[in-house]
């Protein structure tokens, strides 16, 4: 049976020059093996060729006018991958390195994230290329305006709902829902990750980070292990990241590092929160900063890194949660954290780990949550800030986090037993991927040919 290989040969060949979404489709796809051997309706119905395949991709123009009254064009992508199991559902990034495959990547993954969670939730994906750093913040509202004037005809509360992620937090949100609101008339739950007073729910800003550390927990826990005492390496310094350590805090741990895409600060007595978020969520300024404020933390240039991989990364500790980018962590850095002893990973950021570094952990059979399972807790937390609009309620930020504690030892529960079932019992790579796609895949069929 190779018709998963022919399912990745197709892809290369009809959408060319898609790394990274060729990545996420070759790791998702490799872990079905054992499963369409067993099961063979997924081929009969040719769920493989179907799943990689989007239902719709919409790509626009976004025209704006810069400050010193220039014309800027940047190009605004949705991809609408699965509607099997909800309304299309995910973030939109605003990156300069955003183009269809990443875009891709990221809708495809967030097919079996969302799956994962048990939530009424479809996958989709967006962004644009636009580079928001730099920008005032009159350009900003300017350039999401525009990426509105597009995007509105394609989304509503019960087709397709974005919400933030790389470059896009509460400030793009509101100027993008504002134009929303003006363009249909219409004061709805089109978009999650609002502001409070708008619409938005108590604890999703959060959620992301500390839903990666509920899992870590749950995934120590299995070891009869606990996240209490911890010395753990956390990359990024955005919401992800931010919360992540807030959360290591709340639980005892003690998270020594935080980087940008300038450098990585490393404070071995711990990361000041304060600090972190007066540079990243008030002044938005560079982490080199951070050692103005404290004299015994270091600074390491990205100029500096190792040439195979990241400084954060190469630091001895226990834990570590990726929470910047895709592929992070190279192989290289897979060999120097396992020989630094850290055996636990929950990957905030997706597709946080090359291939190679995956099957690192896989191989060392340390406790690894790839990111469609670690990071699902913000977009749980959607839902919940969706089920909330719709039913015109608020509810406590107590409540939100009991549920984002319980939807996070469910999807360990269910990346866990799968792996088991498969007899792979430390890959939750493959309890993801399966559990997730059994989802999607099932109601598929049930659906019919469409
Ligand atoms: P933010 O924009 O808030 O923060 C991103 C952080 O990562 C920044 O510190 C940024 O540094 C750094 N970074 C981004 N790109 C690069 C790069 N190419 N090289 C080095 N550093 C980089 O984004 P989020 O925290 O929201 O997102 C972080 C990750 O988490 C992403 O992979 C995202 O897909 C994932 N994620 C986010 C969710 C959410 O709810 N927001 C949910 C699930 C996953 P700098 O500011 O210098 O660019
Ligand atoms: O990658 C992700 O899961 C997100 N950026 C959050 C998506 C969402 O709809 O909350």
């Amino acid at each position: 049976m190779d018709y998963i290989h022919d399912a990745l040969v197709g892809l290369s060949k009809s959408s060319p020059a898609q790394s990274e979404f060729y990545q996420a489709a070759e790791e998702v796809l490799e872990c079905l093996r054992p499963l369409l051997e067993s099961v063979p309706r997924y081929h009969e119905h040719s769920i493989i060729e179907r799943i990689v395949e989007p239902e719709r991709q919409i790509m626009f123009r976004v025209t704006w006018v810069d400050d010193a009254g220039k014309v800027q064009v940047n190009k605004g992508y949705r991809i609408q991958f699965n509607s099997a199991l909800g309304p299309y559902k995910g973030g939109l990034r605003f990156h300069p390195s955003v183009n269809a495959s990443i875009i891709k990547f990221l809708g495809f993954e967030q097919i079996f994230k969302n799956a994962l969670t048990g939530l009424p939730i479809g996958g989709g994906k967006g962004g644009s290329n636009f580079d928001p750093k730099g920008k005032s913040d009159g350009e900003i509202m300017r350039f999401c305006q525009s990426f509105m004037n597009e995007l509105y005809r394609h989304i509503g509360p019960t087709t397709d709902v974005p919400a933030g992620d790389i470059g896009v937090g509460a400030r793009e949100i509101g100027y993008m829902y504002g134009q929303y609101k003006r363009l249909t008339g219409r004061y709805e739950g089109v978009f999650t990750g609002k502001g409070l007073e708008w619409g938005g729910s108590l604890g999703r800003k959060e959620a992301t980070g500390y839903g990666a550390v509920y899992f870590a927990q749950n995934l120590l826990e299995a070891r009869k292990d606990n996240i209490e005492g911890k010395t753990c390496l956390v990359s990024g310094a955005g919401n992800v990241a931010i919360y992540t350590i807030e959360k290591l805090y709340q639980l005892g741990a003690r998270p020594i590092t935080c980087s940008d895409s300038c450098g990585t600060i490393h404070h071995p007595a711990g990361i000041s929160l304060d600090t972190l978020k007066l540079l990243k969520e008030v002044k938005r300024a560079s982490l080199r900063e951070y050692v103005e404020h404290h004299s015994d933390a270091h600074y390491i240039d990205a100029k500096d890194y190792p040439g195979d991989g990241h400084a954060v990364w190469r630091i001895k500790a226990d834990a570590a949660f990726p929470c910047a980018t895709q592929n992070e962590v190279t192989e290289a850095d897979a060999t120097a954290l396992l020989a630094n002893g850290v055996h636990c990973i929950s990957e905030g950021s997706n597709m946080a780990s090359t291939a190679a570094a995956v099957d690192r952990f896989i191989e060392a059979e340390i406790a690894y949550g790839p990111g469609k399972a670690a990071n699902a807790g913000g977009v749980a937390t959607s839902q919940l800030e969706m089920a909330q609009n719709s039913s015109m309620q608020q509810w406590s930020l107590k409540k939100v986090d009991c549920k984002l504690q319980a939807i996070m030892a469910d999807i360990h529960h269910q990346c866990a037993t799968t792996a088991k079932e498969f007899d792979q019992p430390t890959n939750l790579v493959l309890g993801a991927n399966i559990a997730g796609f059994r989802r999607v895949a099932d109601a598929m069929i049930e659906q019919g040919v469409v």
